[in-house]
């Protein structure tokens, strides 16, 4: 397969400074070498650059950055149309915010091509806050509002011909909502797999009814993968861990799962912010997941020291 390695040094949508240096973190991780030694033909496109700020206010106070990553999902959207094309894009964040830009885009590939996409969250937080109910104001925890279509975007963020259809939405791994985001995804058609639904089911049974639906819709899917999703233990390079999270073969078998079904067009790997790491274990464990996702097995896993 060919794969398109994409640098997305954003982290203005997050709560705290790092996630910059998350594309670097990646490569010094050797994720380009990981892929090619599978088979697969890797091109690293270098780091992306965002448009020119947008420059609309908004009544939110709270909100931060938001014309400056306006212009990054406008840019990102546009790449991830392009870079599907006659490939498999491959994302490396950056903070999750990125996901608005890249999942609009792949929307707009999945109707090029007049099929169905489906979108697989992984992650502790669903994400789903709009501009008028986000506390925080760190836009990273927005972008599925946004690419499913919610109300409050237009005349901030670039409009959505194509919003994701929220059947079509999986997630898997949450832990923590809020109030607002609750509300607003049980109106909702979204499959939402907590923690208690992966402790109570196995996260290979959750996994395989999604793909099945894909699978019999003919969809395209894309894989938006937070290093929140995995617990803080193994995975302690995220500004916003919650405990409880999916464990070392949990989310190995998601990515193996994927991988079978043959159904993934393009990723994320997002949140990984370098600062926060221990000698670079959880960018290894980003790589190893992504080698796992496309193709990578049990008996071909290096052993690493330590
Ligand atoms: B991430 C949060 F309040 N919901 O809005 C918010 F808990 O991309 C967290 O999943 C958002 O890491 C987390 O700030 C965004 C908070
Ligand atoms: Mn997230
Ligand atoms: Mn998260
Ligand atoms: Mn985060």
């Amino acid at each position: 397969m060919d794969v398109r390695l994409i640098g997305v040094p954003l982290q203005d949508g997050a709560g705290r400074l790092g996630c910059e240096m998350g594309p670097s973190a990646l490569r010094v991780a050797g994720l380009a070498d990981a892929l090619s030694s599978l088979g697969h033909r890797v091109t690293d496109c270098g780091n992306a650059a965002p448009r020119p700020a947008r420059p609309p206010v908004h009544p939110n106070r709270a909100i931060h950055h938001l014309p400056d990553i306006a212009g990054w999902v406008e840019t990102l959207s546009e790449i991830a149309f392009r870079e599907s094309e006659n490939a498999m894009p491959v994302f490396m964040g950056g903070d999750h915010a990125l996901s608005a830009g890249t999942v609009h885009g792949m929307a707009a590939r999945a109707a090029a091509r007049g099929r169905p996409l489906f979108v697989l969250w992984l992650d502790a937080h669903t994400d789903f806050h709009t501009l008028d109910t986000t506390e925080s104001g760190n836009l990273h925890g927005t972008p599925v509002a946004y690419f499913t279509g919610q109300s409050g975007f237009a005349g901030y963020f670039p409009p959505v011909p194509h919003p994701l259809a929220t059947e079509n939405l999986a997630m898997l791994g949450i832990r923590s909502a809020d109030p607002a985001e609750r509300t607003a995804l049980n109106a909702t058609a979204a499959t939402i797999h907590d923690m208690r639904a992966v402790d109570e089911h196995g996260v290979g049974v959750l996994i395989r009814a999604f793909l099945d639906r894909v699978k019999a819709a003919n969809g395209m899917l894309h894989v938006s993968l937070d290093v929140d999703f995995l617990d803080p233990s193994i995975a302690p390079a995220v500004g916003t861990t919650v405990p409880g999270g999916a464990t070392f073969r949990e989310a190995h078998l998601v990515m193996e799962m994927l991988h079978d079904s043959g159904l993934v067009s393009s990723l994320d790997l997002v949140e990984l912010n370098p600062f926060l790491d221990e000698r670079g274990k959880t960018a290894l464990l980003m790589v190893d997941l992504a080698a796992s996702l496309m193709g990578r097995t049990v008996l071909d896993r290096p052993t690493r020291a330590g």
